[in-house]
């Protein structure tokens, strides 16, 4: 069994999904090094279980310390968690479809996945960001990139909400994103996978010649206003990831590259040739200048800018068709190349903003870079070579120190503010503690299994709260009840306050965390918005109290305004829709009290349900197929009387003389003084009276 398990672990290691590269020799010294994935029912590192227990126990109704985002990798979403209890608070839906509130599916937040490639229901997300002032997490949002389609979005912290997302042209694959510059000027975005820029019909093996990078900057600091500022083209290599400076290199930013071989098959070997591949140090000031003189070119490009408006609560696209290009020719001292062992991944600076530690995955060391060496060797032209138009730094020159034998497969660093820093070690399963400036190794745990990054609270910033260290794991083999062939990811959270990493709780995630960021949770409690205010609702279908609510019809287009409030929807009877009508359910929820949202389904949608928060409309598109009354409900337990929040649709052959009419107070009223009149309306049967021209002609707010 053991032996067993240990041989499967190894494999898995190999194959895993993430697609890490392992080379034969690596592969040998593995199983050499001896895998650190044996199934234990103690953890080594663990401390005494009631101890542990007692410093992650969060008792009931008290808050958790800290914020903690951690990307879901894959799912193309963002769970929240609270820290040290680990317990799962939300999960963020950004750049993928959300089945618990309708993200992605109802026509208000559809037009979020828009892209030039179409309407994306699902992509990978890999970083996140904090926004910062001075260096410090400030809470206002949160970043995240989409991988495969290249696009970086905005998270606003008071509502945890997608608020913005930016499609980035020029880019093949957004993996080095959304680092974040230390006032928020600028997040980055890199390419991972160099290609023809612009896109062009070429052969693959003109890699070399006719495929480039770019490296983004995108102005971030104010909502709703994302753009490309600029995108310097860089050799075609692969753009892994990046880091800002800060303090004293704060106007520079950092981005590892891996295949300076420029391979374009069979990457496991050939991009893993050259003993030193480079981080690309450049100065973002310097850019902006010559962005600023001119100096820039515009350039074809096709994009995407997907902004949820504040007061219709809806997205609203737009698609740009250029973006300002600079080089390293016409913007000359804007980038250097670092020389850095081997096939680095990460790039991380220390809270000082003097040391930039890389994760060279294949390397035995972990190098780190000198900012004042660097700032020097640029004077001193201690150039190696130059690379088009990039000098290439001696690697001497710059060097601050290695760490000697850290493990196998050093990935990420993190910070904890106290002179030391954390790395982690996905072949060898483990988080090394070492100390800057002496570069010598203090402390190792293991970890379980497989650990990517890993998160120290703050870890990112000027001023890390260094508590807590997490290990983001990408294989958890035995840890939990299995479930399946396919298993949780997990987190497992340490306690660094001590001289010794001490293993206090494993919790498990949803999706793959690959980053994550934690923040104290005192500086996001107090943003937080606790419902929509029903009078600044603009949503041109709302309906903001009972008696505005009623159905119009628009040729084959059936608008339903509908009010939704403990414990009914008005109208709750519908007649005079037709087989082959769009009827579109604009619900708005008049509830304002927090926590009090209200759902809508009817039988049959193939878009989906709805979630709608207090004081906010929502839309669900309902094409009936079929003749017959087809029930509605809500599908939020909202009150005791919730079972009796319900309704029927009646749906009639095409041509039917069925009016259309909604019992709504409206409709009641009109009939009221129809009757006055002496004019009859035409009654449905079972039916109260017609309100149908009430609404008239007023549009979709996203017409497809
Ligand atoms: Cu190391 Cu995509 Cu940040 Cu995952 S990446 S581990
Ligand atoms: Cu509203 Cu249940």
């Amino acid at each position: 069994m053991h032996l067993q398990f240990r041989r499967g672990s190894a494999t898995m290691s190999l194959s895993h999904r993430t697609g890490w590269f392992i080379a034969t020799a690596t592969v040998a010294a593995t199983l050499a090094y001896g895998y650190a994935c044996t199934p234990a029912t103690k953890s080594p590192g663990a401390i005494g279980a009631s101890d542990a227990a007692s410093k992650v126990y969060v008792a009931p109704g008290a808050h958790d310390e800290f914020y903690a985002f951690l990307s879901g990798g894959f799912n193309g979403q963002v769970g929240v968690y609270g820290l040290p209890s680990g317990r799962l608070l939300k999960i963020i839906p950004v750049f993928s479809q959300f089945a618990e509130n309708g993200y992605g599916y109802s026509e208000e937040t559809k037009p979020m996945l828009e892209t030039t490639f179409g309407n994306i229901p699902w992509d990978d997300l890999h970083h996140t960001a904090l926004s910062q002032t001075n260096g410090e997490d400030d809470g206002r949002w949160l970043f995240v990139n989409a991988n495969n389609t290249p696009r970086v979005a905005r998270v606003d912290l008071s509502t945890f909400e997608t608020s913005e997302i930016l499609q980035i042209p020029n880019s093949g694959g957004n993996h080095g994103s959304p680092y974040i510059t230390s006032n928020s000027e600028y997040v980055l975005a890199s390419t991972r996978f160099s290609v023809p820029i612009p896109q062009a019909d070429v052969p693959i093996s003109d890699f070399a010649k006719k495929f480039k990078g770019t490296i983004s900057f995108v102005k971030a600091d104010q909502p709703g206003k994302m753009d490309v500022s600029f995108q310097l083209l860089v050799p075609g290599y692969n753009y892994d990831l990046a880091r800002a400076g800060k303090g004293p290199s704060k106007d520079w930013v950092f981005f590892t590259s891996y295949n300076s071989e420029q391979a374009y098959e069979k990457l496991e070997v050939n991009a893993s040739k050259a003993d030193k591949d480079f981080i690309a140090a450049i100065n973002w000031r310097t850019l902006e200048t010559c962005a600023k003189d001119g100096k820039a070119e515009n350039w074809p490009a096709d994009y995407m800018h997907n902004v949820m408006d504040e007061f219709t609560r809806t997205a609203q696209v737009e698609r740009k068709q250029s973006v300002k290009v600079l080089t390293p020719t016409t913007c000359p001292n804007s980038i250097y190349f670092l020389p850095t062992p081997k096939s680095p991944h990460g790039a991380d600076v220390d809270p000082s903003g003097e040391y930039i530690v890389a994760g060279g995955k294949l390397a035995t060391v972990i190098p780190v870079h000198s900012f004042t060496k660097l700032q020097q060797a640029i004077k001193d032209q201690a150039f190696e070579t130059t690379i088009e138009g990039i000098p290439v730094l001696k690697y001497e020159a710059i060097l601050a120190g290695e760490v000697k034998d850290p493990g196998l497969g050093p990935l990420h660093t993190e910070f904890d503010g106290k002179g030391y820093a954390y790395t982690s070690l996905f072949i060898s399963s483990e988080i090394v503690k070492w100390k800057l400036g002496t570069w010598e190794i203090v402390d190792r745990v293991p970890t379980y299994y497989s650990i990517g990054h890993l998160m120290i609270p703050g870890g990112a910033t000027t001023k890390p709260a260094g508590k807590y260290v997490v290990a983001l794991n990408k294989i958890t083999k035995d840890r939990y009840l299995p479930t399946g062939p396919e298993l949780t990811q997990s987190a497992q959270l340490y306690d660094i306050s001590g001289d010794k990493m001490k293993l206090l709780l494993d919790f498990p995630t949803t999706g793959e965390p690959h980053y994550g960021n934690a923040i104290e949770a005192a500086k996001i409690e107090k943003l937080q918005k606790k419902f929509f205010t029903l009078a600044e609702n603009r949503h041109p279908q709302v309906t903001k109290a009972e008696r505005e609510a009623g159905v119009s019809r628009n040729g084959k287009v059936v608008h339903v305004r509908m009010a939704a409030i403990r414990s009914h929807f008005a109208p709750d009877n519908i007649e005079g829709v037709q087989v082959g009508d769009t009827v579109l359910f604009h619900v708005t929820n008049l509830e304002q009290d927090w926590d009090i949202p209200h759902g809508f389904a009817i039988q049959g949608a193939t878009t989906s349900e709805l979630l709608v928060m207090p004081g906010e409309t929502r839309t669900l598109r309902w094409v009936p197929k079929q003749i017959g009354v087809y029930p509605m409900y809500c599908t939020d337990f909202c009150s005791a009387l919730h079972q009796e929040m319900s309704g029927y649709v009646r749906v009639s052959p095409v041509g039917s003389n069925v009016p259309l009419v909604g019992n709504t107070l409206k409709a009641q009223g009109q009939a009221a003084r129809a009757a006055a009149r002496g004019v009859t309306l035409p009654t449905p049967p079972g039916a109260v009276t017609g309100a149908a021209h009430a609404h008239g002609t007023a549009p979709s707010p996203t017409p497809r």
